[in-house]
């Protein structure tokens, strides 16, 4: 982290031109990283811009009018340096990946998922630590650490990363908290940030969570409780649903024109307690279904080309292997 600090102060003093990017679908810890850091990178005289591949998400969206603030969707990429934050790999930048992997200015990536080869060999300094709830947590040292000042509209936003991320604290770490104090002192407004992370249900969600119960199929793996269930758009919601609900692993998942998509999510503990790696899962899967995948221990998804039942055969055979009891 020091390494990349200075080499960012060096890069600012020349007034560099720096973007940081994050993942499609921006939720509130990618969009308030990217717009924090952004800022201090500016306040040590680089030419820094934020931006976003391709859409934000309604609570990043919601937490971004709350703080008054906006980010560039699909920004040019001409810069001298490409940070990226909350994201693990080119795929989730869509396009934007695409037009980065032909482009040669150094790459920084700053990252809180499963590491990536690719990116790893692509990146000029790789920072990634999978034990960080959020990349907000990440992010907040290294802008201590360049000696920028953390403005209470930022601290606010990287708050709601943390918030959004951690499951309402539901999975943070002891150093979360440690975190949380430093920007709530930074002036972020924790209730504020709560109100804006409140998002009203809208129908067509509630409509797919019934759909998504009335496919349930229950497995035993193991003695645990896995779930499977088919749905086209809100995949996550529904495996995290499933897992309140009761199940030790729930995987959603969609088929359309020959492409499917997986999402799951693990009760938490069983990470921890058993071989499952729900990151590991999707990444294995979607090498064999041509396509990509990653993420979390708890918390994953992929995407790739073939017929969903079997996907969910072969997540079910990965189960098998993976939820057996550490011994
Ligand atoms: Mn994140």
């Amino acid at each position: 982290m020091k390494e990349i600090a200075g080499f960012l102060a060096e890069a600012c003093k020349r007034g560099q031109r720096i973007i940081v990017l994050c993942h499609h679908n921006a939720d509130p810890d990618a969009v308030g990283s990217s717009l924090a850091l952004a800022d201090a990178l500016k306040q040590l005289g680089a030419k820094a811009h934020a931006g976003v591949s391709e859409n934000i998400s309604l609570a990043a969206k919601s937490v971004l009018e709350a703080a008054g603030r906006g980010i560039a969707i699909n920004p040019p990429l001409d810069a001298d340096i490409v940070v990226l934050v909350d994201t693990s790999s080119l795929e989730h930048l869509g396009k934007l990946g695409e037009k980065l992997r032909q482009k040669s200015q150094p790459i920084i990536v700053i990252d809180h998922h499963r590491p990536v080869e690719e990116m790893r060999n692509l990146a000029r300094f790789y920072f990634v630590q999978e034990g960080a709830t959020s990349e907000a947590e990440l992010v907040l040292p290294l802008i201590r650490e360049l000696g920028a000042k953390l403005a209470p509209w930022a601290a606010s936003l990287l708050l709601a990363g943390i918030i959004s991320d951690t499951g309402q604290f539901r999975l943070a770490k002891g150093e979360t908290f440690g975190v949380v104090n430093e920007l709530v002192e930074a002036g972020a407004d924790y209730n504020r940030v709560l109100e804006a992370l409140r998002l009203p249900e809208d129908r067509s969600k509630r409509v797919a969570m019934l759909k998504a119960a009335q496919r349930l199929e229950l497995h035993k793996v193991d003695e645990r409780l896995v779930v499977f269930s088919e749905l086209g758009s809100f995949e996550a919601d529904a495996a995290a649903m499933f897992v309140r609900m009761g199940a030790d692993v729930a995987v959603v998942g969609s088929e359309e024109k020959g492409k499917i998509r997986l999402c799951g999510r693990a009760r938490e503990g069983v990470p921890a307690s058993t071989g499952l790696h729900l990151g590991r899962l999707m990444d294995e899967l979607a090498k064999r279904f041509n396509g990509t995948g990653g993420g979390h221990a708890g918390a994953a998804s992929m995407t790739g080309e073939g017929k969903l039942v079997e996907a969910k055969e072969q997540a079910l055979a990965a189960m098998q292997r993976m939820l057996k009891p550490k011994s």
